[in-house]
């Protein structure tokens, strides 16, 4: 670096001064992150009705906060990685040059604060005396993202002396603007360590540690300093003879990432038991012993409330029953929260606060969202704090597809593995502004969240394989098979477990699998189809690959890859046609 070494333990307080002053807040809020601090901020947001009280006798400490009907969901097209060099961003992202953007955001910027108190949220990701751990800052003019990331991430006094002790820091600037969805954009500047976002309140947009940063600018720096910055749940288990396996998957937005990390053992598993690690983000590294070590560097889950019960995840609905935020839901007549899927009450008021109407669509909005405090979950793991992370055993990726993937299979190898996320695709979903339902292409989950170019990032994944001596197993699971009337194949949820038990014991080399063109299949007998309700027309049909659907996707895999093109490492294209001569094809694009 050509830069001389700033005065860090000064440059962050020259950073507040210059933003403050392009901004002219009416005042500055330093966080300390305590609890006076929290409630003060939430009972004047509550007094100037921005935000509800629910019902304190059903949902104790629970509060609603309605966003504006236009700012309700991630915004990938407007959201942008600012490399000098437009090729390092990839045609994954979209991009515009550093001093572009700058310029831009600088002017929506100016004096955007006026009349407003600017909050300074000095945050840590990852467990404070973790070697991992990474430190930012986030200035904004929302109270609510306030009180967001004092849930998700760890903030105040610990994280800024970690600050003052000279850790470099990422600088986020927030401001919701007039949450004009013309005047709003989300800019990532890698080199740099800055993120700047204007014009919307909402989630990923606005909360800075997560997605922006746990991800976006941390899968930059990981690449260049050789670990993975991932969208993956880390979920424990332990079966009755007390072995026990650390999983990390990876599905894109709203395809379940929460619900496995939460998961409650069906009764046909007696004596399993499930922890939660981390239910958005994986930070991996290598460890001393050859094998992949994992933190979450999240506190908090901001998770998906539609669906959620005591049926489908009975750890998440008791989790935000007290100490909640939720996030566009519905209200019953008593003021209590209420979604799509929640079994008991009928909502009064819809999640813009109008009478609900039965015949006007959702009564919650369907990315309605709950931001609760990991340490509410009933099964929050003890190792979630352990600051070396957590060993894992088996990486799964996964996505919504309703006729192609089987139910589970494995990779043959790290190679193989890293193709089979290369290969993931999903139907999109509400998490995203946008098209519902139709099916992306969205490698490793990581499609709207890699902060640079997909070619580079495949050759990492495979970089980071030949240094693991004790590599995880990868497999491939969709839990979202349907019949041709729409209904899905597999139960889902607690019973997710059967499919996770399949691959421990193939970690373990306990068990066979049948040699399939995709990779390793369960045998037949190997998952309790029968068990569980399940027809043998059925599970047949979810542990098999029709061959023409197979041979027309990896022909559209292969022409996805192609436009990765002239970054796509050989070796993955060695992968596909070794892949592709086993599914009798016998072509090179
Ligand atoms: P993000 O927070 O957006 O990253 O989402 P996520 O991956 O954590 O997804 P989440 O677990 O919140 O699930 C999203 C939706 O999928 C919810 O409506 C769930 O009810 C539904 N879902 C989750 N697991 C299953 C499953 O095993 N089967 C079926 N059919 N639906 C599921
Ligand atoms: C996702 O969309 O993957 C989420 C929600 O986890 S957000 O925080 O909005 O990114
Ligand atoms: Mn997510």
């Amino acid at each position: 670096m050509a830069n001389p070494v700033p005065n860090l333990k000064s440059s962050w307080q020259q950073w507040l001064r210059d933003i403050a002053s392009i901004t002219q807040p009416s005042d500055v809020h330093c966080c300390d992150g305590t609890l006076e601090e929290l409630n003060g901020i939430r009972e004047r947001l509550v007094a100037g009705d921005e935000l509800l009280r629910l019902n304190y006798s059903s949902f104790p400490n629970c509060y609603l906060y309605r966003s504006d009907p236009r700012d309700v969901a991630r915004v990938e097209h407007l959201t942008f990685i600012c490399t000098p060099s437009k090729d390092d961003a990839g045609p994954n992202n979209n991009w515009m040059a550093p001093d572009e953007a700058k310029s831009k955001m600088r002017a929506l910027y100016r004096g955007c604060m006026r009349g407003r108190t600017m909050y300074v949220v000095p945050y840590c990701m990852g467990p404070l005396d973790s070697p991992y751990s990474r430190v930012g800052i986030e200035i904004t003019d929302s109270a609510y993202v306030v009180l967001n990331m004092a849930i998700m991430t760890r903030i105040g006094a610990r994280a800024l002396d970690l600050i003052r002790g000279g850790r470099s820091f990422v600088k986020g600037l927030h401001s919701i603007g007039e949450l004009d969805p013309d005047r709003r954009f989300i800019m990532h500047y890698p080199d740099s360590l800055e993120i700047e976002s204007f014009g919307s309140g909402y989630g990923g947009n606005a909360l800075l540690g997560k997605k922006c940063h746990a991800l976006r600018i941390a899968s930059y720096q990981a690449r260049q300093e050789g670990w993975l910055a991932e969208h993956m749940l880390i979920v424990g288990l332990s079966s009755p003879t007390g072995e026990k396996h650390f999983i990390a998957a990876a599905f894109p937005s709203a395809c379940g990432k929460t619900n496995l990390a939460m998961l409650i053992p069906p009764d046909s598993m007696p004596g399993w038991r499930v922890e939660t690690v981390g239910d958005d983000i994986a930070w991996l590294h290598v460890g001393s012993d050859g094998g992949l070590w994992a933190i979450n560097p999240e506190a908090g889950y901001f998770g998906v409330v539609p669906g959620t019960n005591r049926g489908t995840n009975r750890n998440a609905f008791d989790m935000i029953q007290r100490d909640t935020l939720f996030t566009n839901v519905a209200l019953t007549a008593d003021n209590q929260p209420w979604w799509e899927g929640r079994k008991k009450f009928e909502p009064k008021f819809d999640w813009q606060g109008r009478p609900y109407d039965p015949m006007g669509g959702a009564a919650a909005h369907p990315n309605a969202r709950f931001t609760v405090s990991a340490k509410n979950n009933p099964i929050y793991s003890p190792h979630a704090e352990d600051p070396g992370g957590v060993p894992i055993s088996a990486i799964v990726f996964g996505g919504r597809r309703r006729a192609i993937a089987p139910l589970v299979y494995q990779a043959r190898s790290w190679a193989h593995g890293v193709l089979v996320g290369a290969a993931v695709a999903s139907e999109t979903t509400a998490a995203a502004t946008g098209e519902l339902g139709v099916v992306r292409r969205d490698p490793m989950a990581m499609k709207p969240f890699a902060g640079y170019h997909f070619g580079d990032y495949f050759q990492h994944w495979l970089n980071v394989g030949r240094r693991l001596t004790k590599a995880p197993k990868i497999f491939h699971v969709n839990w979202f098979r349907q019949d041709a009337s729409g209904k899905y194949l597999w139960p889902g949820f607690g019973d997710n477990l059967h499919v996770l038990r399949w691959i421990v014991d193939r970690c373990e080399n306990r068990i066979d699998a049948n040699d399939h063109p995709i990779g390793w299949m369960p045998k037949q007998g190997d998952l309790p189809f029968a068990s569980l309700g399940i027809s043998s027309e059925f599970a047949s049909e979810l542990t098999s690959v029709p061959n023409d659907r197979f041979v027309a996707e990896l022909a559209d895999f292969r022409a996805y890859l192609k436009t990765f093109d002239p970054r796509v490492p050989p070796d993955l294209y060695d992968q596909l046609h070794d892949l592709e001569l086993r599914a009798g094809i016998n072509c090179q694009g």
